[in-house]
């Protein structure tokens, strides 16, 4: 005869028990990814820090994310030739927004200002305000945007980036990576990817509401790119050159996106 084999019975836990169990099992859980939580905060901070100089100090696989995410942004901003949004020119303020005036305080004398252009040989153009607004000239009032938080719908004109491009025979040059512009006196400068600066919004811009620059908004010429926020819109264009690498940026040397795209 077979011997019934006595039931195992099951020892019931106490609460205390099932308490403790779950606690001992949260904790662990928590443990683990808090550990791998400061493994990889240890492994980013221990990582090297980016080349300083074109953009702020960031960890290099910090820096690598964001450039992923420019590239991405990139693509999708200008893969169907995306147009910022225009309204109409009565929407326009007619007291404008001011900011920093680095590298463009006070005015200069118009006599005193050529805008000078390195070609990729070496030569350098000198520019007149006057042959600048012979060329075709462009209108737009568009939503302009600070990345400190505020924002205007504000009217410029002046002549399109790639008419300029086009008529001053700047095609080697419009086939590098990069646009670098610098104030006169080098004190404020920006860098812009080329698909950006060509985009058919960008503008050299010398009026606002129909009369020409003040000291406050760039007099002679500023750069007026409505892809990009304010810091990007550098304000009284000394020099313009071109490159493959990143020219150096005011802001992106303080830590800003070097993209600041919109
Ligand atoms: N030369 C120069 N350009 C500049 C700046 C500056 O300080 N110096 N500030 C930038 C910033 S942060 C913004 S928001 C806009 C402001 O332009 P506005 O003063 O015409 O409103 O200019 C940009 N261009
Ligand atoms: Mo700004």
């Amino acid at each position: 005869m077979k011997e019934k084999k006595p039931k195992k019975i099951k020892k019931e836990l106490t609460i205390e028990q099932k308490i403790k169990r779950r606690n001992f099992i949260s904790f662990t859980v928590f443990g683990a990814f808090a550990a791998s939580a400061f493994g990889g905060w240890k492994w980013l901070y221990n990582s090297p820090e980016e080349v300083t100089g074109i953009t702020g100090g960031a960890r290099a696989p910090l820096r690598r994310a964001l450039n992923k995410t420019e590239l991405f942004f990139r693509r999708l901003a200008f893969n169907e030739s995306h147009l910022v949004k225009t309204y109409p020119r009565s929407m326009a303020a007619k007291v404008i927004r001011h900011n920093t005036d680095i590298g463009s305080e006070g005015k200069l004398p118009p006599e005193k200002w050529k805008l000078q252009v390195k070609k990729r040989s070496g030569e350098v153009l000198q520019i007149s305000l006057d042959e600048i607004m012979a060329l075709p000239k462009t209108e737009i009032t568009y939503d302009f945007k600070c990345v400190e938080g505020w924002d205007q719908i504000q009217h410029w004109a002046g002549v399109k980036f790639i008419d300029f491009i086009e008529h001053f025979k700047l095609h080697d040059e419009a086939k590098l990576d990069y646009v670098g512009m610098e104030t006169p006196d080098k004190q404020y400068y920006v860098g812009i990817d080329m698909p950006s600066a060509l985009h058919p919004q960008t503008l050299l811009a010398y009026q606002m509401n129909d009369v020409l620059l003040n000291g406050n908004h760039g007099q002679p010429l500023r750069l007026i790119i409505p892809v990009k926020y304010g810091i990007k819109n550098l304000k009284r264009i000394g020099t313009i050159t071109f490159s493959n690498t990143r020219p150096r940026d005011y802001w992106a040397e303080q830590g800003y996106d070097y993209y600041s795209g919109l």
